[in-house]
């Protein structure tokens, strides 16, 4: 049977340039800042971004972690949205780990906080009431459509947060998907931020790995971070060479990813008992509902799975596909005929 994944971009399997290169890497002890591919990496991931400095993370989810550790006290507060990654996804290691108080703020349907709501959380100076230090955006915004936040908004949060002296870490998972959906360079977007997380395993299909972008204090802050989360690896420039290969040739190709995403939201917007907008979709995300009565979102996953389709329910009536490096036009056409059959059962 025909399978079609695109239940998420991190099933991406490296490329055979990644697994070459995997095999030629010089390697060396990174805990003792050795390994010549591990630091190649986190310069050109610097250089790309137009920080000082950067380091090499096992996931997304560290990324994220080592910056608030890196940026906050125990007991400050972090602004982030209510629908973020880091709020619902990642085990609320803010409060557990980094003993970060997290204020959500409601996400807008583009996966922005409104700058009035940002505003009106920070905390005067009082002594009942945590210090505000940190601002979590997530770019492109996962659960909110993929939706890439645009430059203008960065920089209206910055001006705002340089003004309250507020440090704003950006989870950037998809960050090279936002700047190709915006045509602009993924720099133009890091410049308004202190910090950025990136990663490599997602629709840059790299195995394994995210990087973090800041000033080099910020980045030494968040390597002692990284080592007592477990974090520190050692010859992990196997690793690092095809996070190399994810920067300098993958990020080029996600355009396809977006036009895929885009033909899918079109077609599924013509069956009968979906509904989406296909105008949401501007990057790999496609999120969808299924209003047929009879069937719950996963019920449709379990009928799609039944025909070789992996898409993920969401919500009650929810689910969401991504496309990425393995899918093809043709998977989309061939996608959209079995959601035609799997409704139609
Ligand atoms: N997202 C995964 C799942 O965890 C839901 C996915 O399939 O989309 N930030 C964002 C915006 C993410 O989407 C993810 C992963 C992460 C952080 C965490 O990355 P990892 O999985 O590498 O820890």
């Amino acid at each position: 049977m025909r399978i079609v994944d695109l239940r998420s971009d991190t099933v991406t399997e490296p490329t055979p340039s990644m697994r070459q290169a995997m095999a030629e890497a010089k390697v060396g002890d990174d805990v003792f800042g050795e390994d010549p591919t591990v630091n190649r990496l986190e310069e050109m991931a610097a250089e790309r971004l137009g920080k000082e400095a950067a380091l090499f993370v096992a996931s997304g989810t560290m990324g994220n972690l080592v910056s608030q550790l890196a940026h906050c006290n125990r007991g400050d507060e972090m602004i982030l949205g209510d629908h973020s990654h880091v709020f619902h996804d990642e085990q609320g290691g803010t409060a557990s780990i980094a003993g970060v108080h997290p204020r959500t703020l409601p996400n807008l349907p583009d996966g922005k906080i409104a700058l009035e709501d940002i505003e009106a959380a920070i905390r005067p100076d009082d002594v009942h009431f945590p210090v505000t230090r940190l601002i979590m955006l997530e770019n492109t915004h996962n659960h909110c459509n993929g939706n890439p936040l645009d430059v203008e908004y960065m920089q209206a949060v910055k001006k705002l947060a340089d003004r309250h002296e507020i440090k704003i870490h950006v989870d950037g998972a998809r960050v090279f998907n936002a700047a190709v959906a915006l045509a602009v360079d993924v720099s133009e977007l890091a410049a308004q931020t202190d910090s950025v997380s990136f990663c490599l395993s997602k629709g840059l299909a790299a195995p394994v790995g995210s990087v973090v972008c800041g000033t080099k204090d910020f980045i030494a802050r968040a390597r002692r971070a990284r080592k007592v989360l477990g974090g520190g690896m050692r010859q992990a420039g196997v690793l690092a060479a095809a996070g190399i290969v994810a920067l300098t040739e993958m990020t080029k190709r996600l355009a396809q990813d977006h036009a895929n995403a885009r033909r899918l939201a079109e077609g599924l917007a013509e069956i009968d008992g979906l509904t989406i907008d296909p105008n949401d979709i501007k990057t790999n995300m496609v999120f969808f509902e299924i209003t047929h009565k009879d069937i719950p979102a996963v019920e449709l996953e379990k009928r799609l799975y039944l025909k070789g389709v992996k898409v993920l329910a969401t919500g009650i009536r929810r689910l969401r596909a991504v496309t990425h490096y393995h899918i093809t036009p043709q998977d989309i056409e061939h996608v959209l005929m079995v959601f035609n059959k799997a409704l139609s059962d």
